[in-house]
């Protein structure tokens, strides 16, 4: 049996469906990867010197310029067939009485602009932005910022509401995460290079548990080896191959 039909039997059977997104799945409506992002003004800089809160405050006009292009860039990108495939796999689970949570690394919104609902921003939004006094979180900043840093109303600046290396995850998003991993039936890792943590912890640790395992690259990853079912390939043209799966039923 060829990877597709095994992957379609899995998804034939499960009800209760973790999937978790990273950086491949938006590739191809046109957002950089995060290691892929320093492209021009940016490509002197190494990704792990801005992604830190050390950088921020060493250089926060810096910091913030290169997160408020990202969200400019974002905002003009739309959800491609993958993001599309996974909101239709949600709805025809939830439809039929399972559940269906979506963790994403992805800090660009664009599974919720396709449809998703059950999404689980494991390391924040590109759209929004935090006081560094206060923690007061907006997402109506002016774009472009008018200046960089920009200062907040309580004396503190606004930073990016994203997750950094070294910062602890949303608590929210951590429950959540924990919950549906803890409950499901199937782990699905699509687009991401199961480096980084806790997110690759929680597919490992499904994996552990015994649970049905399905991963959607373009290349290999350290999971490969560990999954029932490994498919090479872009994501947007093979999620929406595997809804034959989730059309025929599930359950
Ligand atoms: C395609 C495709 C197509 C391309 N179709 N596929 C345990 C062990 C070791 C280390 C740690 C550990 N626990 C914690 C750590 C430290 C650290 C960590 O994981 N370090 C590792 C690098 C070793 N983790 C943390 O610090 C986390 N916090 C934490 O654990 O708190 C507790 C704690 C605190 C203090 C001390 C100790 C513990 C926080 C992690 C935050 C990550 N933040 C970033 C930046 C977000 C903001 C921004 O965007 O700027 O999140 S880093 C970056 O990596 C970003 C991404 O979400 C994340 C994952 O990247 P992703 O999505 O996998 O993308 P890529 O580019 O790596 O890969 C793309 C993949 O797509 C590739 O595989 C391609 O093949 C594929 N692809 N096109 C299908 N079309």
């Amino acid at each position: 049996m060829g990877g597709i039909d095994r992957a379609l039997e899995l998804i034939r059977s499960s009800r209760r469906v973790v999937v978790m997104t990273g950086a491949g799945v938006s590739a191809e409506s046109g957002v950089p990867t995060f290691r892929d992002d320093l492209t021009g003004y940016w490509s002197m800089f190494d990704p792990n010197d801005l992604a830190t809160p050390e950088a921020f405050d060493r250089d926060p006009a810096t910091v913030s310029r290169w997160y408020d292009e990202r969200r400019q860039r974002v905002l003009s990108c739309r959800p491609n067939p993958g993001h599309v495939a996974l909101a239709a796999w949600e709805e025809a689970v939830v439809g039929a009485g399972g559940s269906f949570v979506l963790l994403t690394q992805n800090v660009d919104r664009l599974h919720q602009r396709a449809g998703s609902r059950h999404v689980v921003e494991l390391h924040g939004s590109l759209l929004s932005w935090r006081c560094t006094r206060t923690g007061k979180v907006r997402e109506d900043l002016p774009l472009p910022l008018p200046h960089y840093p920009m200062e907040s109303e309580a004396g503190g600046l606004y930073r990016p509401g994203v997750v950094w290396f070294g910062e602890m995850l949303p608590e929210s998003a951590v429950a959540r995460a924990e919950a549906a991993v803890a409950s499901c039936d199937l782990v699905v890792s699509i687009g991401t290079s199961a480096l980084v943590y806790p997110a690759a912890g929680y597919v490992e640790w499904a994996v552990a548990q015994g649970v049905s395992s399905l991963e959607v690259n373009r290349d290999p990853t350290p999971i490969s080896d560990l999954v029932d079912v490994s498919l090479r390939g872009l994501a947007g043209e093979i999620l929406p191959r595997l809804g034959a799966g989730w059309r025929a039923g599930t359950g």
